[in-house]
């Protein structure tokens, strides 16, 4: 046998036995919840550096929490964004038209319209105010969660319940899962279930914009459990290599699935704390803060457009409900964790503030609510005359190979060909569609 190196453990030393950390989350269900952990610091005590700064003066920002919003509900310190009440009203219209359309579509597939949805109740802020901030045409790269931006800018309903049903009116033509939009009109990348892919996209589009001289910048959004995904960090060091116009919107909604964000590195350091290894500029945001989110977004497109660098910024949030249709979060966390959430309801938050300054009251927010519903029942009757999941008003069977190519190429018209007859053979009373 060969010689062990000096010192080796076959040599019978007495070092002590490595042990391998698995991460827990700190309540499962039936647990009493304690989030007294969490710091919360007073809104308006954070800085709020200039936005062409060194990202080497932002440390203490990546470990902190931007918040405007305190307990009294009033806007607070130098992130308050002093938006105009009409434009905090329509705010919290495109969140409660969130919410009534994520009830609606929730509802619908329970109904068996479609065979999936999901929800982003809780982090409507981070969608909804984020995308304010941005101008109509910067180019964002969402993730499956982002519904909110959608709404924000005026893509019809129609189009999103289409998609989701998959009927004849889908312009996606049924090849993307429901909820994995696209729109080039309204500067919206085509949403893939491929966790994190679109974060180097987005720092590539960023790039290209940039090269071509072009004013437009990029934002990204991107899970917390999602950033374990390599893809992420080649995302952080081509924007900071090559200082692209980029916004790195990391959503912290605690969860990733059942995988709770420990798994993902939250047990270690922060998610904006990513930044400081990248040299990119990092902030750290109470996403339950609607002011705070549109002030920190602001922050960081006004900085990537004067060519000042890109920003990670961490949303710190909580998905209150369940992760898709598909999942049961009752087995795997306590039911407590969302009432015991210490930074509360974006929706709520933003209303009390508007009542708390004069603008706003309780018969208004009723209103509200009520129409936002019901507009989003109107329409989804009209899009059901478009067709429903297993009702047959879909697309017809043989476009699925179409629209890659200019021209079909022989060998995916031969194999078009076949689907169609092994459909005919299959169901020789044949399919309406096929
Ligand atoms: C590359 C890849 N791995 C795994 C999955 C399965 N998957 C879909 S969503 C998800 C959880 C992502 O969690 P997070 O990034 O925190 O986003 P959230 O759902 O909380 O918004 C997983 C593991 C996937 N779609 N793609
Ligand atoms: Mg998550």
């Amino acid at each position: 046998m060969a010689d062990r190196p000096e010192g080796s453990a076959a040599q019978g030393d007495n070092r002590p036995k490595l042990s391998l950390h698995v991460p827990e989350p700190k309540f499962r269900p039936g647990d009493t919840v304690d989030f007294s952990h969490i710091e919360v610091p007073a809104a308006g005590s954070a800085p709020r550096p200039d936005e062409a700064c060194d990202p080497a003066e932002m440390h203490d920002l990546a470990f902190g929490l931007v918040r405007v919003l305190g307990d009294d509900d009033k806007a607070h310190g130098p992130w308050d964004p002093k938006l105009d009440p009409d434009t905090l009203r329509k705010m919290l219209g495109h969140m409660a038209m969130t919410r009534a359309f994520d009830e609606r579509m929730f509802r619908g597939q329970r109904q068996g319209k479609t065979s999936f949805y999901m929800k982003c109740t809780g982090e409507e802020a981070t969608s909804v105010s984020a995308s304010m901030a941005l101008a109509g045409d910067d180019m964002v790269f969402p993730s499956y969660r982002q519904q909110g931006i959608l709404i924000q800018r005026g893509y019809p309903l129609i189009e999103m319940i289409n998609q989701i049903y998959s009927n004849k009116g889908d312009k996606l033509k049924g090849r993307q899962l429901p909820i994995m939009y696209s729109s080039r009109e309204h500067s919206f990348f085509t949403i893939s279930g491929n966790l994190a892919t679109q974060t180097p996209q987005a720092v590539g589009w960023a790039m290209a914009s940039a090269m071509k001289g072009d004013s437009r910048i990029a934002a990204t959004w991107v899970g917390e459990g999602s950033t374990a995904e390599g893809d992420f960090h080649s995302a952080c060091t081509f924007a900071t290599v090559y200082n692209a116009p980029v916004i790195l919107n990391v959503i912290n909604n605690q969860w990733a699935i059942s995988s709770f964000s420990g798994f993902a590195g939250a047990e270690r350091t922060t998610f904006a704390a990513r930044a400081l290894g990248y040299g990119l500029a990092g902030l750290r945001v109470d996403g339950n803060d609607a002011l705070a989110c549109y002030a920190a977004e602001r922050w960081a497109a006004n900085r990537a457009r004067a060519n000042a660098g890109p920003t990670l910024i961490e949303f710190f949030t909580y998905r209150a409900e369940g992760h898709s249709t598909s999942d049961d979060p009752s087995g795997y966390r306590s039911a407590q964790e969302r009432s015991e959430w210490p930074l509360g309801d974006p929706v709520m938050r933003l209303k009390n503030h508007l009542i708390a300054i004069g603008e706003w009251d309780e018969e208004r927010q009723e209103k509200m609510d009520l129409e936002a519903a019901e507009h989003v029942k109107k329409v989804t009757k009209e899009a059901e005359a478009n067709g429903i999941l297993g009702h047959g008003l879909h697309h017809p069977f043989r476009t699925m190979f179409e629209d890659v190519f200019e021209e079909l190429p022989w060998h995916l018209r031969e194999q078009a060909d076949q689907a169609v007859h092994e459909r005919e053979t299959k169901f020789p009373e044949g399919l309406p569609e096929a």
